[in-house]
């Protein structure tokens, strides 16, 4: 083996890390990428004296021989001020213009990621040093542990990099990795972390890089600290930009913004998609984008006078556990569900939080009348995620976990291995009843308009609705709807139209809504597009079930298991009897059928149809349809204000149409 030859295996391997770790598309197989460094790893174990500093197996080190050196930064890591509302952010565009006695200011926006600030140095080049924020004017040298991090550059991708090169950035855990690296944890017995933050601060705390090594730790730069040898671009814009260049990842959703309005539409942008990103932000950073007008500006105490960060609200906030309900779900499943005193997270005001489970009630430790941490985000629920114990007050009682269903006293069991604990009473327990019929009747289920949760409720509280079956017979008893609470003739009327006209439904539709377990809205679409037959479907065994696609073996089993059970086939016979039906597709082969083989992605707001119906449309004429964007991806149909997907597709070169092309596409196969 030549010397020649390593250096390019090095190479190499550094352009598939660039790839996978730096801009989310891989170009080659994980095992690909394996196989080469295995043989690189032979080759530098015969000849020790050939490793080079940029070799991918020299990430992982040994322990620093006396922890972590303290160090001062070559310029402070600074501060940002804040704003908290749009108010705040333009008095700072106001401020700006008057002091550099302009109208009109460009700025760069960048979503504010939730992390740990980073400085790191190359010099000719190559990393020699990275030390922490510390305290603004010194960190603590951690060179050992961000090597271990893929998306940090061991080399600049330049053959004339600057003498010196100081970046700084953010290291942060994205929030998938988080939730295996937690659930990892819990398997071990081991602590987990409350949030993604405090995961990669602790990672990046380890003495040992080899544990630091195994946390899914991502770094993205956001800014140039200290420059030798090198004329930095005219914006900081273009600055992130040969950042880029040299092998560092940037936020792709930084954008440049027009004025005081920019930022706030800006912001109303990112906000809405916050809960969709892969990774926790706190809010967004604007930045004058022209360094000669930041360098008029200048700095007053320890923050920049050219940068803002607009916060958004908090998603973790302190409250006290004033009891804990225990709710029964749509599968029997109990939730433990803490009623809080009042708080104001994540933008609404909260007064019932998650505990999830009986072993995370034992996990927490919480007790009534204690003090918790609870966490919202978006629309998700939000849940409790640490018990403040400094704060335990001496009326803390211990939460009891029922012995029987809360709701109908039938007898609860645990499934060896799983933490559910269900109450076995099946559609005889009220509880389940009622969440069956809400997820039947909801929109992507049958999709009975006018039959809410409260009117479900007073249905079986009434026994007038014991099955799902008995919602398509209630035209029989429109006397005593008539009767009923908040119910006129004309929401009488209304309701049992609606109920005729569900009865015309889709075939992944009436699959879905019958609630088996884990089979949601996808494997629906997925189970009957195989099985184009009831009656194969119900007939099917777990082995012809997993030959579905992302069908697995769990999933088969619970399928397989539904259609086994006498109480399920009579109601899907009662709904048939009571004329359910559904148009059957023709008997093609799904190979004939103009899309097959294609995979479609919708994503943003649709005008003329919904991202559904699209959806049906284009599985209807053979396209797979996926939720995400990767190089396997066909075609993404893009409409209004679509946000990461779009930029993924982009970056992937995957061909994308607008709402315009997707329509004349579904016109072309007379779809519509
Ligand atoms: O803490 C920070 C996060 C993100 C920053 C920052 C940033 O830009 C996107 N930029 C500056 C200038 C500072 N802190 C001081």
């Amino acid at each position: 083996m030549m010397h020649q030859q390593m250096l390019d295996m090095i190479q190499q391997l550094n352009d598939y890390s660039y790839a996978y770790h730096v801009k989310d598309a891989p170009i080659v197989p994980d095992a690909e990428y394996d196989r080469i460094y295995r043989q690189l790893q032979e080759i530098e174990t015969k000849h020790p004296n050939w490793i080079q500093p940029d070799s991918p197996t020299q990430r992982v080190g040994e322990k620093p021989d006396s922890g972590f050196a303290n160090v001062a930064h070559t310029v402070p890591m600074l501060s940002l001020d804040n704003a908290f509302d749009n108010e705040s952010l333009s008095d700072f565009d106001q401020r700006i213009r008057k002091l550099l006695k302009v109208d009109h200011i460009t700025y760069c926006c960048e979503p504010k990621l939730d992390g740990l600030a980073i400085s790191l140095r190359y010099e000719e080049g190559r990393l020699v040093r990275g030390v922490t924020r510390g305290d603004g004017l010194s960190g603590e040298d951690i060179t050992s542990n961000i090597k271990t991090i893929y998306s940090v550059p061991m080399k600049l991708r330049t053959s004339t990099p600057p003498a010196v090169l100081e970046v700084r950035g953010e290291i942060y855990m994205p929030k998938e990795g988080f939730e295996k690296l937690n659930a990892l944890a819990v398997e071990q017995g081991e602590k987990t972390f409350v949030n993604p933050r405090n995961a990669a601060a602790g990672s990046l705390r380890q003495l040992d890089p080899k544990i630091t090594a195994k946390r899914p730790l991502v770094m993205c730069a956001y800014s140039i600290g200290y420059v030798e040898g090198w004329d930095q671009p005219k914006s900081h814009y273009e600055g992130l930009l040969q950042l880029s260049e040299w092998g560092f990842r940037i936020n792709d959703l930084m954008a440049k913004a027009e004025g005081a309005q920019g930022c706030i539409d800006y912001y109303e942008m990112l906000n809405e998609k916050r809960v969709d990103l892969s990774y926790d932000i706190d809010g967004i950073v604007y930045k004058v984008d022209q360094i000669a007008l930041q360098n008029q500006l200048g700095f007053i105490a320890r923050a920049p006078r050219w940068a803002i960060a607009r916060k958004f609200p908090a998603q973790e906030e302190m409250t006290r556990v004033l009891g804990v309900d225990f709710q029964v779900g749509r599968t029997g499943a109990i939730t433990p569900v803490a009623r809080l005193e009042p708080v104001f997270v994540g933008g609404v005001t909260v007064s019932n939080a998650t505990l999830h489970n009986k072993d995370e009630i034992a996990r927490l430790g919480v007790k009534i009348n204690d003090f918790v941490v609870v966490h919202r985000a978006g629309d998700v629920i939000p849940k409790v995620v640490q018990v403040v114990l400094d704060k335990r007050p001496d009326n803390a009682t211990d939460v009891i976990f029922p012995e029987a269903c809360p709701v109908c006293g039938s007898d609860l069991e645990q499934v060896e291995g799983e933490a559910v604990i269900r109450c076995t009473g099946g559609l005889v327990c009220g509880a389940q009843l009622k969440e069956s019929l809400k997820h039947f009747v909801s929109r992507k289920a049958m999709d009975i308009d006018g039959l809410g949760d409260k009117l479900i409720e007073q249905l079986v509280d009434q026994e007038l609705v014991k099955t799902p079956v008995d919602i398509f017979t209630l035209a029989e008893k429109k006397d005593t709807l008539l009767s009923m609470e908040r119910m006129g003739q004309k929401s009488v009327e209304k309701l049992l139209a609606s109920i005729e006209a569900a009865k015309n439904t889709q075939f992944n539709r009436f699959i879905y809504a019958l609630g088996i377990r884990e089979v949601g809205e996808a494997t629906a679409r997925a189970l009957t597009s195989y099985f184009t037959e009831l009656n194969d479907l119900m007939a099917a065994d777990q082995e012809a079930l997993v030959e579905v696609e992302d069908v697995g073996p769990i999933v088969a089993q619970h399928v397989h298991v539904f259609f086994e059970q006498e109480l399920n086939r009579e109601t899907i016979k009662g709904l048939l009897e009571a004329g359910v039906v559904w148009q059957k597709k023709q008997q093609i082969f799904a190979d004939e059928l103009p899309l097959s083989g294609k995979t479609y992605v919708v994503t943003g707001s649709l005008t003329q149809f919904s991202r559904d119906q699209v959806k049906d449309k284009l599985q209807a004429l053979g396209a797979k349809v996926s939720g995400s964007v990767s190089a396997k991806t066909d075609c993404l149909v893009a409409g209004e204000k679509a946000g990461s997907k779009l930029t993924k597709a982009q970056s992937l070169d995957v061909p994308i149409i607008d709402e315009e092309g997707v329509i004349a596409l579904l016109n072309q196969h007379g779809a519509i």
